[in-house]
Order: structure tokens, then C-alpha cells, then sequence
């Protein structure tokens, strides 16, 4: 029997590269190898204020994101959160065990709630445990996730493990799969912080659906470190993640990046960059419009069909 990766994303805006490289790129190249199950996590989004009617369109949209990343609805399983109560059912059981000392230390929330944790809502607060019930309704045995969500799989991993001691074996502890390269993809305006959809100087990141100009614009003011050569260098976080970036759409190895700029100024090496992005993101562009709601409205109904039927066994 084929192993299990379960993974979502969050209809909060619009998918960055970052989501891409950190994630859908991975859940697309396991969806072969893993039963895969991959969900809309539309009630994570109500951490934080939404208009209900924006919220249900963005999360079509991230259907079609799905897809267009090359998700492939034969092969895995994709649905919308809330059309499965089960959620929301196990995680007030989860909440039932988890500890308020381990979720205060969970840092997206210290980030999240910008240092008023008196006025962030509970939701915020327990998001970490209705994403362990994601996971562990499903008996996941791989979890494809950017760096950023390392510490609520490590949550997920102690509360399965806390449950099975409590109350006999019942859910499968879940791995992380991170990938070496693209876990943290930065902002293109502050390499110290992570690309974000929620970041309020959109410059920061390239969005999946930007087209050429814009890239190459938001290339071409990224922020860069002092020093000239472009190499894989921790110290000068700027090129280092313009260079991963460069290394992840292009396929290149370490070496040939590194080659390939060997004796290159910053101007060449960002309108070589540009153009990687630009074509490496046609195809997807491409595909986008290909789903019509009806479409959509179909694949999820019956991944929410299939979703309800494990997680109810
Ligand atoms: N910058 C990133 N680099 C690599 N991976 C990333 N991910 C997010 N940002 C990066 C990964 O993308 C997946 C989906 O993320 P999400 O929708 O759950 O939202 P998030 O992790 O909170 O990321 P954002 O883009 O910053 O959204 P907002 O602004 O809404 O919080 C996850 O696997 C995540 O690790």
C-alpha cells in the first residue's frame, strides 16, 4: 500500500513562489509515489478577519492554483476544509491535550499576533491544532511543508504521540518533508524575513500570476548584499536567495549557477533571473484559465466525498 502525504494551503491571497517552491512543486513530484491528499484550508484563513464572500472566491482560486501547478485530480485528493466537519470535530478533542505553554511558544503566532497576544483571537492561538487534526484525521505518514511550519509538525507529532500513550494506538506519527532547497524562499525586499502573501509591501514577492513586466521589475529592485560575486554565500542572504531561486526554476546545479555568473555584474545576473522566473512560471500561467468554477466545483466535490470517507473510518 502506497504511503500518505497530506498538505494544504491557506486561501489568504495570492500564492507567492515561495508557496510554490517550498510546496506545490514538492506535493506535484510526490503525488506519483504517496496516496496524496491535499486541502484548501479555508478555516485557517479565519484566524484573521475575512469578508465571507472574498473568502469562498479565493478559495475557488486556489483550486485552480492546484491544478494549474499540476496537482492532478486523478491521482490525489483535493478538497475544501470545511466541507469536512471531521476538522473542526478532532480538534477539540486535540485541544483537549494540548498544553497552552506549547502553543504560547509556537512562533507564527508571537508573529502573527504582533506582540498583543491579550487582543489575538483564540482561533490564532489553537490554529496549530486544527492543523494536527488535518494531519492526523488522515493517518499522514509525510507532511511537504516550507521551513516555516517545521515547529506545528513537531506540535502534531507530540500531541499523536500523547494521544496514543493516553488512550492506545490511534494515529500515525507524521513526518516533515522539507525540502534542502526553496524551504524559506525570502522576501525580495528583506532577505531576513520569509516571502509572505500577508507582507504588506507586495515588491517583496513575486506572485505566481505576475506577469513578465512586473517580475522583472520586482527582480530588478530586489534588495542586494554588499560584494560582487554571486555565489551560494549564507553571509549575503540577498544573492543567496536570489541564486536559490535562480537554482530552483532553472533545474541548474549549485556548481552551474555559480559558473554561469562566474565574472557577471548584479544587472546581468537579475535579468538572467527574470527571465528564468518569467518562463519557468509560462506554463503555469498557462493553465490557470483552463478551470472553469463548474470544473472545480466538481473535482472538489468529490474530493470531499473521498476526504469525509477517511477520515470517518
Ligand atoms: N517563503 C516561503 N518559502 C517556502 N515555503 C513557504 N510557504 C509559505 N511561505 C513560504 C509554504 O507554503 C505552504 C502554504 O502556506 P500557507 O498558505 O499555509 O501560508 P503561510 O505558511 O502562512 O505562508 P504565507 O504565504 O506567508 O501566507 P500568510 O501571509 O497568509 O501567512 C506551506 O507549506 C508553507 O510552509
Amino acid at each position: 500500500m502506497k504511503q500518505r502525504i497530506f498538505s494544504g494551503a491557506q486561501p489568504t491571497g495570492r500564492l507567492h513562489l515561495g508557496n510554490y517552491l517550498g510546496a506545490l512543486k514538492n506535493w506535484v513530484a510526490l503525488q506519483d509515489e504517496y496516496d496524496s491528499i491535499f486541502c484548501i484550508v479555508n478555516l485557517h484563513a479565519l484566524t484573521l478577519p475575512q469578508d465571507p464572500k472574498t473568502l469562498r472566491q479565493k478559495t475557488l482560486d486556489l483550486a485552480r492554483v492546484y491544478l494549474a501547478a499540476g496537482v492532478d485530480p486523478e491521482k490525489a485528493t483535493i478538497f475544501i476544509q470545511s466541507d469536512v466537519a471531521a476538522h473542526a470535530e478532532l480538534t477539540w478533542v486535540l485541544a483537549c491535550i494540548a498544553r497552552m505553554g506549547e502553543l504560547e511558544r509556537m512562533t507564527q503566532f508571537k508573529d502573527k499576533a504582533k506582540g498583543s497576544a491579550e487582543r489575538a483571537g483564540v482561533g490564532l492561538f489553537s490554529y496549530p491544532v486544527l492543523m494536527a487534526s488535518d494531519i492526523l484525521l488522515y493517518q499522514t505518514n509525510l507532511v511537504p511543508v516550507g521551513q516555516d511550519q517545521k515547529q506545528h509538525l513537531e506540535l502534531t507529532r507530540d500531541l499523536a504521540e500523547r494521544f496514543n500513550r493516553d488512550f492506545g494506538e490511534t494515529f500515525t506519527i507524521p513526518e516533515v518533508y522539507i525540502p534542502k532547497a526553496g524551504a524559506r524562499i525570502k522576501s525580495l525586499q528583506d532577505p531576513t524575513k520569509k516571502m509572505s502573501k500577508s507582507d504588506e509591501n507586495e515588491a517583496g514577492a513575486i506572485f505566481l500570476d505576475d506577469d513578465a513586466d512586473t517580475i522583472a521589475k520586482k527582480i530588478k529592485r530586489a534588495v542586494t548584499d554588499s560584494g560582487t560575486e554571486i555565489t551560494f554565500d549564507e553571509t549575503r542572504p540577498a544573492i543567496h536567495n536570489l541564486l536559490t531561486i535562480y537554482q530552483l526554476v532553472t533545474g541548474k546545479s549549485e556548481q552551474e549557477c555559480v559558473e554561469n555568473f562566474s565574472g557577471k555584474g548584479y544587472g546581468q545576473f537579475k535579468s538572467e533571473l527574470a527571465e528564468a522566473v518569467v518562463e519557468y512560471l509560462r506554463p503555469f500561467q498557462e493553465r490557470i484559465s483552463a478551470y472553469d468554477d463548474d470544473a472545480l466545483n466538481a473535482i472538489l466535490k468529490t474530493g470531499a466525498e473521498k476526504a469525509r470517507s477517511i477520515a470517518s473510518v
